[in-house]
């Protein structure tokens, strides 16, 4: 069995995204906390030591450092037999929805939920610009769900494991009410938390946690700015 080494910070969606998937392969990792808020991965030390990218998460098998959680997920998939594809169609469409998960959804719901819940005072023009995307990603991602179980088919793929991985916080953080905005998205996230070994963020990462912003702003509906 390999040894996993997990670098994380709980609040980390992209951390998840690795941490669920080594679950649902019922493999056990060494969780190791970074304190992103204080910078740490932006310091040179860092970067030479642990990734050059500059990014959380950070997986370690057996010794060797593994960044990027696309392909870190399908390496996954091949090592444990699990949630993978098994047709070159298959493949192709776990891909496309990967990259574009990369790029359009956690590309955006990840910095907007860390600029709304966990930044003092967010740049409006930003949290704007931001919204406007991930309005468009969401909707992409509501009508795939809706004609389809899963993002690549009738059966999870770790491209479903990625996608979900800034979903599944509460609604504090990410501001949104999937069940009433988004319902065939939040009938797919509980396609996903039915998967067997399934568990919640918070329940894989430990560790110190951010502080949540503003609650009184945080409590209103997402129309802000
Ligand atoms: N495409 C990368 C994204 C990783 C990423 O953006 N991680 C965030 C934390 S969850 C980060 O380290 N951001 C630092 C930065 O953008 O400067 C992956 O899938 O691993």
């Amino acid at each position: 069995m390999p040894i996993y080494r997990l670098h994380h910070f709980p609040e980390s969606g992209n951390s998840y995204k690795l941490a669920l998937m080594l679950r649902l392969c019922g493999q056990e990792f060494e969780a190791v906390w970074t304190d992103f808020a204080a910078g740490v991965t932006r310091t040179p030390e860092w970067r030479a030591a642990v990734n050059e990218m500059g990014e959380i998460p950070v997986l370690e098998e057996d010794g060797q450092r593994l960044t990027q959680t696309a392909p870190i997920l399908l390496r996954l998939a091949d090592r444990f037999g699990l949630y993978g594809p098994q047709t070159e169609e298959e493949r192709f469409e776990i891909l496309r929805w990967l990259f574009w998960d990369n790029h359009k959804l956690t590309g955006c719901m990840a910095p907007w939920r860390y600029l709304r819940a966990f930044v003092d005072a967010p740049d409006p023009g930003d949290l704007r610009y931001l919204r406007r995307r991930l309005d468009d990603a969401l909707a992409v991602l509501e009508a795939r769900v809706a004609a389809s179980a899963f993002l690549a088919g009738p059966r999870a793929t770790v491209a479903d494991i990625s996608a979900c991985g800034y979903l599944v916080h509460a609604p504090e953080e990410h501001g949104f009410d999937f069940a009433r905005s988004h319902p065939a998205t939040a009938a797919w996230l509980d396609r996903i938390r039915a998967l067997p070994g399934w568990r919640a963020p918070y329940d894989l990462l430990p560790g110190p946690r951010m502080a949540l912003r503003d609650p009184a702003r945080l409590a209103a509906p997402p129309q802000e700015p």
